[in-house]
């Protein structure tokens, strides 16, 4: 069983391409099953064969806690961890050769706080892969280009599981993704982009950062793809496969 888990910030695309990459799997022949790891999700794309909502009722939390809506998400984010076993179970029983986790909308509650990471090293599996996906409705810039791969980088240091990067909603913004893709294959371009709108600390700052990514051997070379053309999965699967089965493809 190989354990793909999507993430990325809020809004970025996480749970359509959950939706997505399942069916992708089961047309070619494939077992697939989609999680839903997100305990405050309030309506998603797909149908999860495995929901954590069935075990972390938000809106109990609220009532037994006294907390406010922020407050309970963070509670029952740290609560996934403690729901792994049912989840494991749950996801045994029904045996699927890939396993697609969509983790919650805000990143920054699944990956910084100690649930997620403890979630992701102890799920029982054989190999697994994380996706980060760079919004191309926020990377249009090569400032917040590199901000959001510092963002990447730093998941990874907190996931610790191969990451695949992807510019998801490809079909937005007319050719802006192929400029993106640009900066994202020739770390030259990107500089130049960076060098463009210096503005003093800003430009410092991120062409630092940039430099530091590369020595440091982050690679952030992304899949262009859209969710709703399905363009670019592929190109995602194909990376998936490489990862897990050493290129050798899903059986038609
Ligand atoms: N046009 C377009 N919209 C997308 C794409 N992926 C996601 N969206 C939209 O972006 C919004 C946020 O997506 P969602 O999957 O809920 O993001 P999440 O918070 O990361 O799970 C939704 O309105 C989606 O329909 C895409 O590839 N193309
Ligand atoms: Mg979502």
């Amino acid at each position: 069983m190989y354990a793909v888990f999507v993430t990325g910030t809020a809004g970025s695309g996480k749970s359509l391409l959950t939706s997505i990459l399942k069916p992708w799997y089961t047309d070619k022949g494939a077992s697939a099953i989609a999680v839903n790891l997100d305990p405050g999700a309030f309506s998603l794309p797909y149908a999860p064969d495995v929901d954590v909502r069935d075990h972390i009722d938000l809106q109990s939390i609220m009532e037994s806690y006294q907390l406010g809506p922020n407050g309970a998400l963070i509670f029952a984010s740290d609560m996934i961890a403690t729901r792994l076993s049912e989840i494991q179970d749950q996801v045994d029983l029904l045996n699927p050769d890939y396993v697609i986790f969509d983790t919650p909308g805000q990143m920054e509650l699944f990956a910084y706080r100690q649930s997620g990471p403890f979630f992701v090293e102890n799920f029982k599996c054989d190999l697994r892969s994380t996706i980060f996906l760079f919004d191309s409705t926020l990377v249009s810039t090569a400032t917040n280009f590199v901000s959001i791969a510092l963002l990447a980088a730093s998941l990874q240091l907190r996931l610790k599981a191969p990451q695949i990067s992807v510019l998801s909603k490809r079909d937005l913004g007319g050719d802006q993704w192929r400029k993106i893709m640009e900066w994202s294959a020739d770390i030259q371009a990107l500089e130049d982009a960076l060098a463009e709108g210096k503005d003093g600390t800003d430009y410092l700052l991120s062409s630092n950062i940039l430099r530091d990514l590369v020595r440091a051997g982050f690679e952030y070379e992304l899949i262009p793809l859209s969710s709703v053309t399905q363009e670019g999965i592929i190109e995602l699967s194909a990376t998936l496969s490489r990862i897990f089965k050493g290129g050798e493809e899903v059986e038609d």
